[in-house]
C-alpha cells in the first residue's frame, strides 16, 4: 500500500515511461514539472500548442526542448483537440491541461464523438499529504461535480474507490463528510445522502470499501474525536477517502489543505478513458509534478 508520495514516485519508476499529451503547452511551471517526469523516467511529454510560444517559456525557465515533441498548433480549441486526439488514438497516456481554460478541456474532454467520455461519471479526485496523518488522504471532488446528486456521489465514491485500489488500498475506508455526524435530511440533506451510501456500502451495492458518514472531518480524521464525541466507527480516524458534499466544500478543503496545512497535493480526473491531470495555475510545479505521477500511477 502506498503512504508517502515518495513511496508512489518510486512505484511508478519501475513501470514502463508513459507518455503525457499537454494541451496549450507554453506554461513555464508545465514544463518544469515534465522535464522533472522526464528526468525521473517516469513521462515522455508531447506538447501540443503554438512552437514560438512553447519555445519562449521553455526559455524562461531554462527548460530543455530536446526531449519532447512538439505540436505545432496555434488556436487554443484546436490545440486541445488534438491533445485529447492523441489520448483517444492511444499515443498518449495522459491528458494535461496546460494554458487553456479549464472549460475548454473539460468540454473538449466531454464531447460525445471527439472526447475521451465512457459511461462513467468523470470526476476529480485529489491525493493530500500532510505530517498531521499517517497515510495519504484522498478527496473527491474537489474541481468537476459542482452539486453532485445521489446517484452522481454513488459513482464519485467508485471512482475514488478504484483510485484507492490502484495505490494498494485494498478495502479502503471512506468518510462521507458533512458538518455533523447526526443524519438531518431536512436542514442537511447531505447527510441523508450519507446514510444512504454508508448503506449501499454495507449492502454492497458499492463494492471493496468500508463506507460510514455522516461524519464531520474531525472524526474522519482522528480517533480520539470520535472517542470524546462517542462515535463508534469502522472508518473514524483512519479513512483513506473523503467524499465531500460539493464543490465548495471540496475546493475549500483543497486550498486550506495546499495553502494553510502545507499539504504535499496531488489531483486528476479519472472515469475518461485515460487520466487527465487539471491543476490550477497556481498550484506549485511539485503539485503540477505529483498530479503526473498520481495519473500515471492509476492509468
Ligand atoms: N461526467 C461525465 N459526463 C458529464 C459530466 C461528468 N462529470 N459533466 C457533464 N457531463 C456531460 C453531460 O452528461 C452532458 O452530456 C454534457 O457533458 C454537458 O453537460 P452539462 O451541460 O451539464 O455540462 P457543462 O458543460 O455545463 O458542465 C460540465 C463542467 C464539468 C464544465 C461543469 O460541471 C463545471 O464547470 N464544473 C466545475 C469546473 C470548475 O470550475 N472547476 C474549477 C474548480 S478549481
Amino acid at each position: 500500500m502506498i503512504r508517502t508520495f515518495d513511496e508512489m514516485v518510486a512505484e511508478v519508476k519501475k513501470s514502463p515511461t508513459k507518455v503525457v499529451a499537454v494541451a496549450y503547452a507554453h506554461d513555464p511551471d508545465v514544463l518544469e514539472a515534465l522535464q522533472t517526469a522526464q528526468r525521473e523516467d517516469i513521462a515522455r511529454g508531447v506538447l501540443v500548442g503554438p512552437k514560438a510560444q512553447i519555445e519562449k517559456a521553455a526559455a524562461s525557465v531554462n527548460v530543455s526542448l530536446a526531449p519532447f515533441e512538439i505540436v505545432d498548433v496555434a488556436d487554443e480549441k484546436e490545440a486541445t483537440k488534438a491533445a485529447v486526439s492523441l489520448v483517444r488514438e492511444g499515443r498518449a497516456d495522459v491528458l494535461m491541461k496546460g494554458l487553456c481554460s479549464t472549460s475548454t478541456i473539460l468540454g473538449a474532454v466531454l464531447d460525445k464523438q471527439a472526447g475521451l467520455r465512457e459511461s462513467k461519471l468523470l470526476s476529480h479526485v485529489s491525493a493530500f499529504q500532510v505530517p498531521a496523518y499517517h497515510k495519504l488522504i484522498i478527496v473527491s471532488d474537489v474541481a468537476m461535480n459542482i452539486a453532485p446528486t445521489l446517484e452522481d456521489k454513488v459513482a464519485i465514491t467508485e471512482n475514488a474507490i478504484a483510485v484507492a485500489h490502484r495505490l494498494g488500498i485494498e478495502t479502503p475506508k471512506v468518510a462521507i463528510i458533512a458538518a455533523v455526524e447526526k443524519v438531518n435530511p431536512e436542514s442537511m440533506p447531505c447527510t441523508a445522502d450519507a446514510a444512504i451510501l454508508t448503506q449501499m456500502g454495507a449492502r454492497g451495492q458499492i463494492k471493496k470499501a468500508i463506507i460510514d458518514g455522516p461524519l464531520a472531518v474531525d472524526n474522519a480524521f482522528s480517533k480520539k474525536a470520535c472517542e470524546v464525541k462517542g462515535i463508534i466507527t469502522p472508518v473514524g480516524g483512519d479513512a483513506d477517502i473523503a467524499i465531500t458534499p460539493d464543490i465548495e466544500a471540496g475546493n475549500v478543503f483543497y486550498k486550506v489543505m495546499g495553502y494553510l496545512a502545507m499539504a504535499k497535493t496531488a489531483g486528476i480526473i479519472v472515469g475518461a478513458r485515460k487520466p487527465i491531470v487539471l491543476t490550477s495555475r497556481a498550484d506549485s510545479d511539485e503539485t503540477k509534478f505529483l498530479s503526473i505521477v498520481f495519473a500515471m500511477k492509476v492509468c
